[in-house]
């Protein structure tokens, strides 16, 4: 079957009542967006010729994908959360903000919650002898480079297996494992004792991966540390760092990786005096550089489903 009947008058006057477009009332913006999308789509079929069979396996993808929670992972693996960063960053040129740590995408595995600490937190609550120290630290700057006192640090990452706590499939972790919020001083430091993180895999059979599979990519992320950076007086900061020296690195399932997130590994052993129960552990130095208030406000919050414990 090729049938070319899309552009055709009753099939473009269908798309229009089925958005309708020409009746009162709802949400214009809505209205004229499903229309584009409906469009697209009844086009995208026409142009490859889909046949019934592939169009429903299409919608039963879709409820698959809800059912495994799994939207928002596939969000990041089709580009899409890094797509919203290319525009803020083009956002951020035209109004002339420059400077600032580079932001990369939240993912979808933030939990809030976690307990706040003064300047200084353990993060790893759960043993993981796969897992080396880590001491994560680093000063909370404004645009200006003086430090910012009473920042809000929060920090997230995985086991040595790759797992988030609260979204762990062997149910090891207890909560807020490997989360943590850190308040900064006046001195603007933050410091979070902890362990290395390990790449992140895609669930196997889950419907992110199955689609990865088609395209013949993988669904893999390099080792990394999550932050958010919240202040009354700065615009929120989402970002991440990643673990130097990770195959990984420019090979990201979900793109977040950006020149200035990589910051120098240390091997240091003095441990047991900074806290740690033996002396060979991993430091990072990562500061967080915040950008300007656009007219006053904070441009940079974003609301969406997350978890909360
Ligand atoms: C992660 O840990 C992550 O950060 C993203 C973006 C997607 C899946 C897992
Ligand atoms: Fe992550």
């Amino acid at each position: 079957m090729s049938v070319t009947i899309c552009d055709g008058k009753d099939v473009q006057d269908f798309l229009r009542v089925v958005a309708n477009l020409d009746g009162g009332g709802g949400n214009e913006r809505a209205k004229k967006i499903v229309h584009r999308i409906l469009s697209d789509l009844f086009k995208t079929i026409e142009d490859f010729d889909l046949t019934p069979d592939e169009i429903w396996a299409g919608i039963n993808y879709v409820n698959k994908l809800g059912s495994e929670g799994e939207a928002a992972l596939l969000a990041a693996g089709l580009g899409l959360e890094h797509y919203i960063d290319l525009r803020l960053d083009a956002e951020d040129k035209e109004l002339g903000i420059t400077g600032g740590t580079p932001r990369t995408i939240e993912g979808p595995l933030y939990v809030a919650g976690a307990p706040v600490a003064e300047g200084k937190a353990r993060l790893d609550k759960n043993p993981d002898p796969d897992a080396a120290p880590l001491r994560i630290h680093g000063t909370v700057t404004g645009p200006d480079g003086a430090p910012v006192a009473g920042a809000l640090v929060e920090i997230w990452h995985s086991d040595s297996k790759g797992f988030y706590s609260h979204f762990d499939p062997t149910g090891r972790q207890s909560e807020f494992n490997l989360r943590g919020a850190i308040r900064t001083g006046a001195d603007g430091r933050y410091e979070a004792l902890t362990k290395m993180p390990a790449s992140y895999g895609c669930p196997p059979s889950g419907s992110t991966q199955t689609l990865l599979n088609l395209l013949n990519r993988h669904g893999n992320r390099p080792a990394h540390v999550h932050f958010f950076v919240t202040t009354d007086k700065f615009r929120k900061l989402t970002t991440q760092f990643n673990i130097e020296g990770d195959p990984l690195i420019w090979d990201d399932f979900a793109f977040a990786t950006r020149e200035g997130l990589i910051p120098h590994i240390v091997e240091k052993n003095d441990g047991r005096s900074v806290g740690f129960d033996e002396d060979a552990y991993r430091d990072i130095e990562f500061n967080l550089e915040l950008t300007p208030l656009v007219h006053g406000k904070d441009n940079q919050v974003v609301n969406r489903a997350r978890a909360a414990a």
